[in-house]
């Protein structure tokens, strides 16, 4: 992070006594005016005394109709949109802005417009801050004023209007319109359009500093490389349709066509490539129908393949897709069974694609060797595979977090893009829920959130990464899909606990890794450990969020969205262009900003918020599409294949 531009510091020139330079000294200047004072009549003496006497009366009797002309004048200036006068106004006091709310209700036609006026240009911000006006540290205020505030001032801000997240959590501050005897919340038109304007914020920061890499660095206005590949452009390829931003679809297609290429001496990660990128295009093809994007796919699919080829035909980690080798990571020769698990969406779509088989065979495999290994527990897995055996590795740990994840996810989502005809697939995925529930869920004290912990060795832990939030959403998809109804109960009891890790930390936002606790007596559900309390801009909750909306229609789960969303407004966004990941949760005063933007903030976090706020069942239907692991939705298969 950088220091901050301000100079808080004094400049002091030390001199000599009597050194005869000119000496304007506050001592000397006090002894000239008392030799004054003491050389005037007592006449004069008192005349003087009077008139200040008389001065301080008048001051005294005016003082409050003065100071009540001044309050008027702030608010009228803010109620009018004064541009001019806003970031001064907020700075000074900041806990006024939200105060300043007319007090006649207004119509949601006016509340709309005054919403647009006040919705100053983003540019006027970094004209301020190439002027050194502020600091690189700053973050843009939420609300459409986007008045310029620091670090520092973003947490006083907070602390005077809102206590803790907690606080603000147990309330519903969204204010209720009576329509045709029905009460509604806020029009979903606005919500929709706060995540279009942080999806576009997001991308100015990503054009302005970082275009075609991997992905942006918003505080250092750079950038930073993984595999080469314009990573975060292709992740928002389809996000930027489904959001409506042709404009920058546009440019960023552009972009595909002619400045892509796979043919590069890279080694790239098969799992991490397959799913942001292979399912990036895969999807956007099929969002859009141009076949850029198909052939794109296809050579991709085709380069990544050389993975396949091990002993046991479970994948390398990496591939070098200008070369063709592929080869385990240096120090082990196992690969990560999340990621072996979680390529097959997207390489049967390739197949069913193109005609080629190759692509599902080399995938199928890997899941049928899965499916028979030796080594699970109920239905649960281990996190390590080996490519030269083929068995699983570090038996004994299971979790539903890092490593295994996605495993989980893809037998559900398989079963669903195939029709639900793999029976197999069905079946490892409900023994494994089984599972979950014999030795994984918990449930915390003193407020009984329902868990999923982890198990080492027989010993259970109450350790819960956020990346097992996708499972709500999974649980709410399987039951959509036919599955038991006890799924969904469970869905909604996980789904009250992933919002309870934003809810009860200071930011309002969740941190990567929570301990439950499970004492009775305990003061609250969640412990953090301090290496845990970093936040990366992850989708999972709000992915789940979105399911649990559309299966439900329950308003409570945009709400907590939209608290989310905020909160990402109010400590990740930076003023200059961007978002970026967090170390720590627990200190609004300082979160203190990590310097990156994870290419998912935009290929998942802000689709998933778009599709939570939007009213149409049908953009993107459950029943015709599944998200990869990386939100790209794919088709459901036409059941005749
Ligand atoms: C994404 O790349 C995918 O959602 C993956 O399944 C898990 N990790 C990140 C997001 O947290």
């Amino acid at each position: 992070m950088h220091p901050p531009s301000r100079k808080d510091f004094v400049s002091l020139t030390l001199t000599g006594q009597g050194s005869g330079n000119y000496n304007n000294s506050k001592q000397w200047r006090r002894q000239s005016c008392w030799r004054k004072w003491k050389r005037l009549s007592r006449l004069q003496r008192n005349l003087i005394l009077f008139t200040v006497a008389l001065m301080l009366l008048c001051g005294i009797a005016t003082y409050p109709s003065v100071t009540e002309h001044f309050r008027g004048l702030t608010v009228v200036a803010k109620e009018e949109g004064d541009h001019a006068l806003k970031p001064v106004v907020h700075e000074v006091q900041p806990a006024l802005d939200k105060l300043n709310r007319p007090l006649v209700p207004e119509s949601p036609s006016e509340k709309q417009k005054r919403a647009a006026h006040k919705r100053g240009p983003p540019g006027l911000q970094n004209r301020l801050q190439k002027k050194g006006n502020v600091s690189d540290t700053q973050v843009e205020k939420e609300e459409g004023e986007k008045p310029l505030v620091n670090w520092h001032v973003a947490m006083i801000d907070q602390a005077t209007e809102r206590g803790t997240a907690k606080e603000a959590a147990n309330k519903v501050d969204v204010p209720e319109v009576e329509q045709e005897g029905h009460s509604h919340k806020e029009p979903e038109v606005d919500r929709l359009e706060a995540v279009r304007d942080a999806f576009r914020h997001a991308w100015k920061g990503y054009k302005e500093f970082a275009w075609g890499k991997d992905e942006l660095r918003p505080m250092s206005k750079s950038y930073g490389e993984w595999f080469g590949l314009g990573l975060t452009l292709i992740d928002a390829l389809d996000t930027m349709w489904i959001l409506n931003l042709k404009k920058e679809f546009e440019e960023a297609k552009t972009w595909v066509s002619t400045e892509l290429s796979f043919n590069k001496n890279v080694d790239v990660n098969l799992f991490e490539s397959t799913i942001r990128i292979l399912g990036g295009l895969l999807s956007t093809y099929h969002l859009t129908g141009d076949t850029l994007f198909l052939d794109k796919a296809k050579d991709l699919g085709t380069r990544l393949m050389p993975a396949f080829n091990t002993p046991s035909k479970i994948p390398y980690s990496d591939v070098n897709i200008g070369k063709g080798t592929a080869h385990p990571p240096r120090w082990t020769s196992d690969s990560t069974v999340a990621e072996v698990t979680s390529i097959q969406l997207e390489f049967r779509e390739l197949s069913r694609l193109t005609q080629d088989t190759r692509y599902q065979a080399a995938v199928d495999e890997v899941m049928q060797k899965v499916h028979k290994l030796e080594g699970k527990q109920d239905g649960l897995v281990p996190m390590f595979i080996n490519t030269n055996s083929g068995q699983f590795t570090h038996l004994g740990m299971f979790t539903l977090g890092a490593r295994a994840d996605s495993y989980y996810e893809y037998l559900l989502k398989q079963w669903i893009q195939g029709g639900k005809k793999e029976t197999a697939l069905l079946e490892d995925y409900l023994q494994a829920l089984e599972g979950v529930k014999k030795n994984l869920l918990k449930k915390s004290s003193p407020n009984r959130l329902t868990f999923v912990g982890e198990l080492a060795h027989g010993r259970f832990s109450p350790k819960m990464d956020h990346l097992v939030c996708f499972l709500p959403g999974t649980l709410a998809l399987g039951a959509h899909h036919g599955l038991p109804a006890d799924h969904m109960e469970l869905a909604k009891q996980l789904m009250e606990t992933c919002y309870q890790m934003y809810a009860q930390m200071e930011t309002g936002l969740s941190p990567e890794i929570v301990h439950f606790n499970m004492h009775e007596g305990s003061i609250g559900d969640v412990d953090v450990k301090l290496a845990d309390r970093h936040n990366l801009l992850r989708p999972e909750t709000v992915e789940s969020l979105f399911y649990l909306y559309r299966f439900t229609k329950d308003r409570k789960y945009r709400d907590w969205g939209w608290e989310i969303l905020q909160n990402f407004n109010k400590y990740t966004k930076v003023s200059t262009g961007g978002y970026t990941s967090i170390n720590n949760v627990r200190d609004p005063e300082y979160p203190s900003p990590r310097d990156k933007m994870e290419s998912f903030f935009l290929g998942e976090t802000l689709k998933y918020f778009y599709l939570l706020f939007s009213d149409d069942p049908e953009l993107l239907s459950l029943d015709k599409y599944v998200f990869n692991t990386e939100a790209h939705p794919l088709p459901i298969w036409p059941t005749a294949q």
